[in-house]
């Protein structure tokens, strides 16, 4: 039997990249997200490539749904391997004192306690197993506020401190945690940090060559495959012109 993986926000940018990396390296692979219509082309796709598939359309914020989901696999897509928590994403980029309640309440249920959630649904069998990997994609937001990223860094710095700690409360196992810590990856994420404004998106990759979940992916596949004594505990990656969360040199 094939190792199992489980990608979470399979339906786009860097959960998406993954998905078809994990395929690419030999896992049958369990893609997750709300929308249906996404995973299902996902789907078909690695289904083609003679990867085994199954697909869980489940909000992360829906701690009963994404609870049904996972327990609700077949007994021999149980044993997941590889968890990557990847849903997420940053909603709006206004001063602290002025932001959306709905964009914070969205980011905090999405990116902590959605990845929490998972964390506490599959981890559980990795420790009981002594095998496992868990891939947490934070954000070099989580190292440093910049300007309106307020909230989102926050929820990114908690992304690093959940890291931090299921790091420790795992090693006395062979269960790995990586965090994955990205700049700029040019992915659907403006277009949803700015409610949909393709224009004020796309600018925000002007002059500069950004990441692509690609390059994202083979980061999230080097830490799966490194042996199993080595673990990759996190990577800041960013575009060769972007120095921090706010220093980016654009031509
Ligand atoms: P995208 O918007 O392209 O993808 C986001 C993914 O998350 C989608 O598949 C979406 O699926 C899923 N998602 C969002 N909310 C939920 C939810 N409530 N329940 C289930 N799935 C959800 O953005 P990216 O690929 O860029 O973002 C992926 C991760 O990478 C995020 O955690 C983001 O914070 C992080 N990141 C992104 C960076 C960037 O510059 N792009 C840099 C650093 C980190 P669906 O809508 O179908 O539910
Ligand atoms: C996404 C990268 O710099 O836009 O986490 O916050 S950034």
């Amino acid at each position: 039997m094939k190792k199992i993986a489980l990608v979470t926000g399979a339906t786009s940018g860097i959960g998406e990249a993954c998905a078809r990396r994990l395929a690419v390296n030999g896992y049958n692979m369990i893609i997750t997200g709300r929308r249906a219509e996404r995973l299902d082309a996902l789907a078909r796709e690695l289904s083609e490539m003679g990867v085994g598939v199954i697909t869980l359309e489940f909000d992360v914020r829906d701690r009963e749904a994404a609870t049904a989901a996972i327990q609700g696999l077949p007994p021999e897509w149980q044993e997941i391997d590889v968890l990557v928590n990847n849903a997420g994403g940053a909603w709006g980029l206004e001063p602290e004192y002025e932001g959306d309640y709905n964009d914070w309440d969205t980011m905090i249920d999405t990116n902590i306690k959605g990845l929490l959630t998972m964390t506490r649904l599959i981890v559980p069998g990795m420790v009981e197993r002594n095998r496992g990997h868990v891939v947490n994609i934070g954000s070099v937001a989580g190292d440093a506020a910049y300007a309106g990223g307020n909230v989102y860094c926050a929820t990114k710095s908690a992304v690093k401190a959940l890291s931090d700690g299921l790091r420790i409360d795992v090693a006395h196992t062979s269960v790995r945690v990586t965090n994955i810590k990205p700049g700029l990856v040019e992915t659907n994420f403006s277009v949803v940090r700015f409610h949909g404004d393709k224009e004020r998106a796309d600018n925000v990759y002007k002059g500069i060559q950004p990441l692509t979940g690609e390059d994202i992916a083979e980061c999230v596949a080097f830490a799966v495959n490194a042996p199993a004594h080595v673990q990759v505990a996190e990577l800041l990656v960013l575009a060769t012109h972007q120095a921090s969360g706010s220093v980016i040199h654009r031509q």
